[in-house]
C-alpha cells in the first residue's frame, strides 16, 4: 500500500521550482498569496502540519508549539537564523530544528559590502540628488565622502559571512578587525591578516567602519547597546546585515541624529518591519529591506536544503541542517 504522503505547511511563497518539488513530494499546503501568518494562522497551521516550513517573519513561540499535533516532529526553517523559533521548547517537545546554513553567506557578504561602500561614499544621497533634479554639475566640494581605502574594519561576529566579508574589505584595502566568542585558528587569521579583539569595547573604541555579522542569540541582544555605541569614534561607521536585536535601534538613532558618528547602513531592524521612525529622516543612513540574502540563486538553494531536509527527516536519517544545541 503507498505511503501516506507527511503534510508539509508552508507560511511563504518560496520560488515556483521549490514550491513545485514540495507538492511533488509532499502533501503540501502553500500560501499563494504570500501574506505573513498571524499567530493564529500558525496555530492552525500546526494543529495541521507534520512539518512546518516558516521563515523570520513567523514567531514560532511557546504559544504556537503548544498546539502543534503530536505528528509535528520536523520544523524546518526557511532561512539561517532560527531567532524566530523558541528552540528550547521544541526540543522539549522533541521537535527537531533545521535551518539553511551556508548558502547565503557570498550574498549577504555582497550586501554587507556593498553598504560598507555605499555609506561613506554617500551612494544613496548622490541618487536622490539626481533623481530631485537639482544636480547643477560638477563641483570640487560637492558631495565628499570617506575614502575606504586604508580604514579598519571591526567585524563583530567572524563566521561564515563574517570572513567573506573580510575577504571582500581585504581587496577594498581595509584592515580586518574582529570580535568572535572563540578566536580563529591560526592560518585563518594570517589569510585574512585578521587582528583580534577579545574585548569588544576596546575594538569599538578604534574602528572606522563596525560591521555586525553574529547571530541574534540571547547573548547577542543589544551587544551593541547605548554604553558600548558610545565608545564609537565619531568619524565611525555601523553596518547591520545581521539581525536588528544586536543594536539597540534606539540608542544608535540618537547618536546618528547627535553627529556622535557619521553614518550607518541597515539592513535589518529591530522590530521589522518596524523602523524607527527618526532614521528615515537622516541622509546619512542607509535603510533596506532585510534583503542581504534576497538573490532568486540563493533563494532556490535555501529551498533545496529546506527539501533536503525534510526528506531525509521523513527518510529516518539526520538532516544535514539539524540546528544544534551548541548554536545557541
Ligand atoms: C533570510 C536571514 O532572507 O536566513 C536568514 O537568517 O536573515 C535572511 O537572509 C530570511 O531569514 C529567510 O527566512
Amino acid at each position: 500500500m503507498p505511503q501516506k504522503k507527511p503534510v508539509v505547511v508552508v507560511t511563504r511563497r518560496l520560488p515556483d521550482v521549490i514550491e513545485t518539488r514540495m507538492m511533488e513530494l509532499f502533501d503540501t499546503k502553500l500560501n499563494h498569496d504570500d501574506t505573513p501568518m498571524s499567530q493564529g494562522q500558525l496555530i492552525e497551521a500546526v494543529k495541521q502540519a507534520d512539518v512546518l516550513v516558516p521563515t523570520v517573519t513567523d514567531k514560532i513561540d511557546l504559544g504556537v508549539l503548544s498546539q502543534t499535533n503530536p505528528n509535528l516532529k520536523l520544523i524546518a526553517s526557511f532561512g539561517t537564523g532560527v531567532d524566530h523559533i523558541d528552540l528550547a521548547t521544541a526540543r522539549q517537545r522533541g521537535i527537531t530544528i533545521t535551518n539553511t546554513p551556508g548558502v547565503l553567506t557570498e550574498d549577504t557578504a555582497d550586501m554587507t559590502m556593498a553598504l560598507i561602500m555605499a555609506v561613506p561614499r554617500r551612494l544613496t544621497e548622490g541618487e536622490r540628488l539626481m533623481r530631485s533634479g537639482n544636480w547643477h554639475g560638477w563641483s570640487p566640494t560637492s558631495m565628499l565622502g570617506h575614502r575606504i581605502w586604508g580604514k579598519r574594519l571591526g567585524i563583530i561576529g567572524m563566521g561564515r559571512i563574517g570572513q567573506a566579508v573580510a575577504r571582500r574589505a581585504r581587496a577594498f584595502g581595509l584592515s580586518i578587525h574582529y570580535h568572535n566568542r572563540n578566536r580563529l585558528p591560526d592560518y585563518i587569521e594570517s589569510e585574512l591578516e585578521a587582528t583580534y579583539w577579545e574585548s569588544l569595547d576596546q575594538m569599538l573604541a578604534r574602528m572606522d567602519i563596525v560591521s555586525v555579522n553574529c547571530p541574534h542569540t540571547p547573548a547577542t541582544f543589544h551587544l551593541l547597546n547605548a554604553r558600548r555605541l558610545a565608545l564609537l569614534q565619531p568619524n565611525s561607521y555601523v553596518v547591520n546585515t545581521s539581525r536588528g536585536e544586536v543594536v539597540d535601534e534606539n540608542a544608535l538613532t540618537r547618536l546618528l541624529r547627535n553627529g556622535k558618528i557619521a553614518g550607518a547602513g541597515l539592513d535589518v531592524f529591530e522590530h521589522e518591519p518596524a523602523v524607527n521612525p527618526r532614521l528615515l529622516e537622516l541622509d546619512n543612513v542607509i535603510l533596506l529591506p532585510h534583503m542581504g540574502s534576497a538573490t532568486i540563486e540563493g533563494r532556490i538553494d535555501m529551498g533545496e536544503k529546506v527539501l533536503i531536509n525534510i526528506k531525509t527527516f521523513i527518510d529516518g536519517h539526520t538532516p544535514p541542517d539539524r540546528v544544534l544545541q551548541a548554536m545557541l
